[in-house]
């Protein structure tokens, strides 16, 4: 059910994005997507095609007001640890400032995390020297939780190079989980107070089904692929991601940040373009999905545009799953 002028539309157009993490500052509404370049450029599994260079920061008054684009926030020529392929944001404000959390390929095309810190929501942000040490793959969003701590879930299959790692280290040649094996979640660690390195060996969330048992491999429907999210709800801790392969949000919900987390529901139904990556936001009482699809370019896979819709959530925090061109 559609209810706001703005609601499953492109949020702007003179620009492809993607990837929407959205948040509420200061009572203003603040979108930090990745932004998609208008480059022709053949699909491929390592997610060659996403040659994203710098961030844009969007905001708007109201979810029904006009969304405006702040102009350049952070460009990768800015970022002295980086090469290329500036992927999956997040934000958030702690210490009296901004920080915005980014993964791109460092020189030696490993995919790092990254921070840079501002006064403003909307930038310009300065990037700290390195990558967060310890920090690998992509898409983190960052969980600012009740009690202070800030947390970090991260990762992403294939081009997103989470399966690389399983050794402890990177290995370009390892083999992806498959068939019954433990399928992989994502990664989740604690940053410290000044945001700038993690203060816990990052670990790989298990996400079990209805049964207790880890989800497999096999279990694509299911299973953790990239675009974590965490949202809180009536103290329950939310972990919503992307299926990848089948192209679903889905959710899993614990008792504790680190999980384990039981798998739930899905979230959303595939959109238009092979990925599919959000966030969960409450503004004003009601809950709300940041998404994208491939609308604006007609279905190409990366050039994308964000949007969002009202999601439903019972009381007891079911969701209600989005379909998203009913
Ligand atoms: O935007 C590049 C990649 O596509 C993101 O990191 C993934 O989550 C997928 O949306």
């Amino acid at each position: 059910m559609i209810s706001r002028p703005n609601e499953r539309k492109p949020l702007v157009s003179h620009i492809y994005t993607a990837d929407p993490s959205a948040h509420v500052f200061g009572g203003k509404l603040y979108i930090y997507p990745s932004h998609d370049e208008d480059l022709d450029l053949p699909d491929d599994d390592d997610g060659g095609q996403y040659m994203m260079k710098d961030y844009h920061i969007l905001s708007m008054d109201s979810l029904d007001s006009e969304c405006v684009d702040n102009g350049v926030a952070l460009s990768v020529e800015d970022v002295p640890w980086a090469e290329k392929q500036m992927w999956a944001p997040d934000a958030v404000f702690v210490n009296g400032k901004y920080y915005l959390v980014f993964p791109a390929k460092d020189k030696e095309g490993i995919f790092r995390i990254g921070v840079a810190e501002s006064d403003s929501p909307t930038g310009p942000f300065k990037s700290q020297d390195n990558f967060i040490e310890g920090s690998y793959s992509i898409d983190p969003a960052v969980f600012h939780d009740d009690d202070g701590r800030i947390y970090c879930y991260y990762g992403g299959l294939w081009g997103g190079q989470l399966e690389m790692w399983q050794s402890g280290s990177f290995n370009k040649d390892e083999k992806r989980p498959e068939g019954d094996d433990k399928a992989l979640g994502p990664m989740f660690a604690e940053f410290s107070k000044d945001m700038k390195s993690f203060v816990s060996k990052p670990v790989n969330l298990v996400i079990l089904d209805e049964k207790g048992e880890p989800l497999k491999a096999s279990d694509e429907d299911r299973r953790y692929f990239e675009g974590p999210w965490m949202h809180k709800f009536k103290g329950k801790y939310y972990l919503s991601y992307s299926t990848g392969t089948t192209h679903y949000i889905c959710y899993a919900v614990s008792d504790d940040p680190a999980g384990p987390f039981t798998y739930k529901g899905r979230i959303m139904e595939p959109v238009l373009g092979w990925t599919t990556h959000h966030s969960v936001l409450e503004i004003n009482g009601e809950w709300y999905l940041f998404y994208h699809d491939s609308e604006l370019s007609k279905g190409n896979n990366h050039k994308r545009c964000v949007k969002y819709t009202r999601l439903e959530m019972d009381d007891d925090g079911n969701i209600t799953t989005v379909k998203p061109y009913d």
